[in-house]
């Protein structure tokens, strides 16, 4: 049995504050280097979020690099969030071992999961089995995972997809729209309508890049929002400030429900 000490911080975490803030780092090298991103890490960390997470859409090959970095730079957990099987490093505390659910390819929704699954195993790394869905516009998550985005004003779709998610023993449901979302992240109807009905944590991303929308996504029942792109186009102007801001209000609006 791989250990779950990941899965364990993250279970008491939203027992005893409600809501986590996770930010999102994409190593992608035609982006940022790898000292800008160990910096937005720390950035990040000292603002108050809870985990970093490491992955993208398009990484290409410093996966392992970045992931030793952040890893080696930050206390917080550091788990994967891979786009592909070339998001696989042994550096990283965790990993989401994710499925696209909504794809029309069968490679993401276990092809890339079984190719990768004999070196996640090995390895010993913490995989923890979570549902991926996405939401209109999707951006390029929808594109390169040959997705059919469920309408952003059709909730029930979604919340077929996760309840059969938790059915099949999905430990968490992620609620996409993509990173870099234009429209405040994924509409609350939908991530409160799951809410309502599903017993997993509900972790949301994609285009989350304010306060209200933040509250907006924690009080429509959301476990964890994610922060990608409002962290590295803010986060190194500010030192953080605002991350922390939006922390605090995340974590404010979480305690309501503990
Ligand atoms: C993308 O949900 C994450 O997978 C984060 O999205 O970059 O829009 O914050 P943003």
């Amino acid at each position: 049995m791989m250990p779950e000490k990941v899965w364990k911080y993250i279970k008491d975490k939203i027992d005893t504050e409600g809501a986590l803030h996770f930010t999102l780092l994409d190593p992608d090298p035609l982006q940022i280097s790898t000292d800008n991103i160990v910096k937005l890490a720390q950035i990040s960390e000292q603002a108050g979020t809870d985990a970093i997470m490491i992955g993208g859409s398009t990484v290409f090959s410093v996966i392992d690099e970045s992931v030793k970095a952040i890893s080696d730079a930050v206390d917080i957990p550091t788990i994967l969030f891979p786009g592909n099987i070339t998001g696989v490093s042994e550096h990283a505390d965790a990993m989401f071992f994710m499925s696209l659910l909504n794809s029309t390819n069968p490679y993401w929704i276990i092809g890339a999961q079984s190719l990768a699954a004999v070196r996640v195993k090995l390895a010993g790394l913490e995989a923890i089995p979570m549902a991926y869905l996405l939401i209109s516009p999707g951006k390029t998550a929808a594109w390169v995972g040959d997705a059919k985005p469920f309408p952003r004003d059709k909730p029930k779709l979604v919340l077929m997809y996760a309840l059969a998610a938790e059915i099949m023993g999905f430990k968490l449901v992620y609620l996409e729209a993509g990173s870099g979302a234009e429209g405040g992240g994924v509409p609350t109807e939908i991530i409160s309508t799951v809410s309502q009905f599903s017993d997993i944590p509900i972790i949301t991303g994609g285009g989350f890049n304010d306060i209200q929308s933040v509250i907006g996504a924690v009080e429509a029942g959301a476990h964890i929002v994610v922060q990608g792109t409002y962290v590295e186009k803010q986060a190194q102007k500010d030192n953080g400030t605002g991350l922390a801001k939006i922390v605090k209000a995340l974590k404010e609006s979480g305690a309501k429900r503990v």
